[in-house]
């Protein structure tokens, strides 16, 4: 066999394994329901800033991809086209200073790195607008082990009340949900929450909004968001703030306007009214106002 013969064959060898990788990846990638939100806990429609930022993901994930296959091919091109051949005797030859190359793959990566923070830095700006005159203002509060809901007077809020929840007891046996501490928001209005801490530092978290944001003792962090769908989801604190970190649980229930007046009428007839605000903070060095 000449070697011609044998380079012929053996590139027949390697198309068709090149393309079984490329078929392989995007059978892998196919489009189940989960792939198309990116394995994210989120569906598109859960807020106003869900579909954006699966967006963001998503089409962050293709291009590295995409970045990725196109390395991979030229990484494994170099090293069968490059190996070292039988027969072959001493150093190969030494190249050093190829100004055009090195400037070439300077720019490639600044380049994407730049695309990168384009994108990220428009969605960020988009999700964290606070909007002007919201409809619901919560005052959420943080503290070892549960949370406050303090529903702040406003369009939506006829008269402020709270709600005050106690920590989960997570003793191994079956657990009811429906015992958390629960925040109700009320669809398509757009909400505010005002985030604060009594003690030390919690994060609010809420997976199926794909929104998590730390709550520090004296500073006031915001999430704005607008729930479209109907719905009840988990909600946790992402920041180990003590022995029972894992114990401090709440669910968001998103419901109808109607619901919502109901839900605020319930908490009133309980005699829930008002606010707890930072008075009942743990550090009194914060309080000084
Ligand atoms: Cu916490």
């Amino acid at each position: 066999m000449s070697s011609q013969d044998r380079t012929g064959s053996r590139r027949a060898k390697f198309i068709p394994i090149t393309g079984l990788f490329i078929a392989g990846a995007l059978a892998l990638s196919g489009c189940t329901a989960e792939s198309k939100n990116g394995w994210l806990p989120a569906e598109r429609d859960a807020t106003n800033h869900t579909g954006r930022i699966i967006d963001l993901w998503v089409n962050s994930w293709i291009t590295v991809l995409i970045i990725g296959l196109i390395t991979w091919v030229l990484m494994i091109w170099c090293i069968v086209a490059y190996r070292r051949r039988k027969g072959t005797v001493g150093y190969p030859r030494q190249t050093s200073y190829n100004l055009p190359l090195e400037i070439f793959y300077v720019m490639i990566p600044l380049f994407m790195v730049l695309v990168f923070f384009y994108f990220t830095d428009r969605d960020q700006r988009e999700i964290d607008a606070r909007v002007d005159n919201p409809d619901v203002t919560i005052d959420v509060r943080g503290k070892q082990w549960s949370w406050d809901f303090n529903y702040v007077q406003g369009n939506d809020v006829k008269e402020a009340v709270y709600d005050s929840g106690v920590q989960a007891q997570l003793d191994g046996k079956p657990f009811d949900k429906s015992v958390l501490p629960t925040l109700v928001l009320p669809i398509n209005r757009t909400v505010e929450l005002e985030l604060n801490s009594r003690d030390v530092i919690h994060s609010f978290w809420v997976p199926a909004f794909l929104a998590k944001r730390d709550m520090v003792p004296g500073k006031t962090n915001y999430i704005n968001l607008t729930p479209t769908a109907l719905g009840t989801f988990d909600g946790k604190c992402a920041e180990l703030c003590g022995e029972y970190h894992s114990e401090m649980l709440f669910r968001v229930k998103v419901v109808s306007e109607a619901d919502f007046q109901a839900h605020m009428a319930e908490l009133k007839a309980k005699g829930q009214t008002g606010n707890l605000g930072s008075e009942y903070d743990r550090n009194p060095n914060l309080n000084e106002k």
